[in-house]
């Protein structure tokens, strides 16, 4: 009986359906309530991707030597606490007689199973990984070069965006002019980042 009190003190409040954030990570919901069948219920405009918001009108296209950055102008600025790159097509190679290409990074046996597509300001400045310094490769974990997407997250401090401002995708061993001559490929990426 008490039970049937508590809902039907929802129906008094709630029988108009409304908007109801609660249980919705970022986006709301939308409330029912049926006074003959006494239940409530919610649908919530949010799935496993709406956090994350697109930031490139088209692919970020980037090769591997010959300064062939790729760039990408942010629409909306922001704090953001984490990036996400989808690999849409193409492949990347730190050594193309020794080594297999992969999406992100490279295979060779010197330097390990490594990722090395890093995101930089327009001067060049490495954003993400948020390195400490310059440094060529790294690992994610969960993540292979060969990785359908990769994502930076848990930032020492959230990276601020601001409208219009032009992001560049590079391949490490291009933006430091590393042994890039015996570099192959091109691939194109999309971004996403999750804002706070
Ligand atoms: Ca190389
Ligand atoms: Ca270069």
């Amino acid at each position: 009986m008490q039970k049937k009190n508590s809902i039907n003190q929802i129906l008094t409040f709630n029988f108009v359906p409304q908007i109801y954030s609660k249980s919705c990570h970022v986006l709301p919901c939308l409330l029912f309530c049926n006074d003959i069948l006494h239940f409530c219920i919610y649908f919530c405009f949010s799935n496993i991707e709406a956090p994350w918001r697109k930031l490139n009108a088209a692919p970020v296209c980037f090769g591997s030597k010959d300064d062939q950055f790729g760039r990408f102008n942010v629409e909306v600025g922001g704090s953001v606490e984490a990036v996400k790159l989808i690999h849409v097509s193409g492949w990347v190679n730190c050594d193309v007689v020794h080594y297999n290409s992969s999406n992100w990074g490279c295979y060779a046996t010197n330097v390990g199973t490594v990722l090395g597509t890093v995101i930089t300001t327009s001067n060049d400045v490495i954003l993400l990984p948020d390195f400490d310094g310059l440094q060529m490769w790294y690992t994610l974990p969960g993540y292979n070069p060969n990785s359908k997407e990769i994502v930076f997250k848990g930032f020492k401090n959230p990276l601020l965006l601001t409208s219009g401002q032009e992001l560049r995708i590079w391949y490490s061993e291009d933006l430091q002019n590393d042994t890039e001559d015996d570099n192959g490929g091109t691939m194109c990426a999309d971004v996403y980042a999750m804002y706070i």
